[in-house]
């Protein structure tokens, strides 16, 4: 796809600072400079990646704009790998716009929204997954989602996804030549899965865990505090955000909607929701709200079930309990500084297993610290260590390789279950479709299109 035709937009955001920054690329990005730059001194070398002090002028050469220090990248050797250069000057929106306006009366077109990543990727300057990256890490929100930006954009995952690909090559190649034996040799057999299948199905497997972890970090957590009435989830939230967001009362039944607050835990945002206490229904409002509890617990990443350590067990306490066994569970026991009617280990066997079971007071703040510990604990893991620190961040990518790893369980069990090698073939190639969506070598412009305008101005 070669585009002939040369944009200019401001890379820096609109505002008053210091500097503003006018990027323009394409095949007259040099032409169009020379009309409008006046070099101090009156000469400009041009040579790329040099930066020039001078003027900018209007289109017809008779205003002086700004004072500027402008820069030359030669292709290839630049961002988008087109000619660039980039215009330093005040960080006036003003200043920017009359430039701006001035660059496109002599010929360049405004760019649109990620449309320099995009000259980028077509160019080959860097691969899809590396242009999502960028666009994460201007966008990162923490300092761990945009460390690992940056390492996608240095290219660990196109590097992981190269691998990935030779292994399958490697497995494909060998299902081929068995194929083409078979042809000579009638009732030949089919050979057991190539280890380059197991490799890469461990390795996929790993890619898609990473994928919990590293949405923790960019986008947040919700953990949602349910149990029955009056055990403390309203002051437990309250607790835990040190805001009283939610009323506290020992009426049971008080808190009726959804109470939502955000706290950072270790760089992760965790959006915490307390929630109305699960009972029969004592009204048509308090239904209303236990309605919402149940559908908000099927969304949620975590769940904390809280239980009064100072009152017997209820029904309603193993109702809750029993209706969520498959969740990724916390089992706080709240008011730890009142006398006990039971003990840790009563409770152990309702839970499941892999439930973490804590004793807190919501009160004297006894065990939030150890609580927050867990709560980051549901959501991040270190299980990416055999893909050479590559992880996923992006829905896209995740669900390419989604599609990758069922494609290449199919493979295994036809394999298997002794069908022509013929199949499994089929889902390897098709594995390897999906693996170049993620990076681009195989993807369609509407697709393309669509990330790239998600991309800001400028980028
Ligand atoms: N001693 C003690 N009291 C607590 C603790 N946590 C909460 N309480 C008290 O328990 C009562 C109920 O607290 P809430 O936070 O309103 O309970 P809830 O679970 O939100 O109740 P509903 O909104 O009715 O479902 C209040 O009187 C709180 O002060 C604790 O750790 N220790
Ligand atoms: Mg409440």
């Amino acid at each position: 796809m070669l585009r002939q035709d040369t944009i200019a937009a401001t890379a820096t955001p609109f505002g008053m600072s210091g500097i503003g920054i006018i990027r323009i690329s394409g095949p007259d990005a040099l032409a169009i400079a020379r009309r409008v730059f006046k070099p101090s001194g009156g000469k400009c070398a041009w040579k790329s990646h040099c930066l020039y002090h001078g003027d900018i002028v209007s289109a017809d050469g008779k205003t002086v704009l700004d004072e500027v220090l402008i820069s030359f990248m030669r292709k290839p050797r630049s961002f988008t790998g087109e000619d660039v250069i980039e215009i330093n000057c005040h960080g006036n929106p003003i200043i920017l716009q009359a430039i701006l306006t001035n660059l496109q009366e002599l010929g360049c077109h405004l760019a649109r929204p990620g449309e320099f990543s995009e000259r980028a990727f077509l160019n080959n300057r860097l691969d899809l997954s590396q242009a999502e990256a960028l666009s994460a890490l201007i966008c990162a929100k923490s300092a761990k989602a945009y460390a690992m930006g940056l390492t996608q954009l240095k290219g660990s995952l196109s590097k992981e996804i190269d691998d990935l690909r030779l292994l399958l090559i490697d497995a494909l190649a060998m299902l081929e030549s068995a194929i083409d034996f078979t042809e000579d040799v009638s009732g030949e057999k089919i050979p057991d899965v190539p280890p380059q299948i197991n490799q890469t199905l461990h390795r996929v497997q790993s890619l898609l865990l990473s994928y919990r972890s590293s949405r923790a970090y960019t986008e947040g957590i919700s953990v949602i505090i349910t149990g029955k009435p009056n055990v403390g989830k309203s002051s437990l939230l309250n607790a835990l955000t040190g805001r009283k967001k939610a009323i506290v009362t020992d009426i049971p039944g008080t808190t009726r909607d959804l109470i939502t607050d955000t706290i950072i835990i270790d760089g992760i945002p965790v959006h915490l929701i307390d929630t109305a206490g699960i009972r029969e229904p004592q009204n048509a409002i308090e239904k209303e709200g236990i309605n919402l509890v149940w559908e908000s617990i099927a969304d949620a990443d975590g769940l904390i079930i809280l239980l009064d350590i100072s009152k017997p067990l209820t029904e309603e306490d193993r109702i809750i309990i029993d209706k969520n066994k498959s969740a990724n569970i916390i089992a706080a026991l709240n008011k730890i500084d009142l006398s006990r009617a039971w003990e840790e280990k009563t409770v152990k066997s309702l839970f499941p297993d892999h439930a973490k079971i804590l004793e807190i007071s919501a009160k004297t703040g006894a065990g939030l610290e150890e609580l927050k510990k867990t709560i980051i604990h549901l959501s991040v893991n270190d299980e990416t260590e055999s893909t050479d620190g590559a992880i996923i961040t992006n829905l896209r990518h995740k669900l390419a390789l989604e599609k990758a790893c069922k494609n290449i369980e199919n493979a295994k069990e036809s394999i298997a279950s002794g069908m022509s090698a013929e199949f499994a073939a089929f889902d390897l190639r098709e594995a390897l479709d999906n693996l170049d969506e993620i990076t681009g070598k195989k993807i369609n412009n509407e697709i393309l299109d669509k990330i790239f305008s998600s991309f800001c101005i400028g980028k």
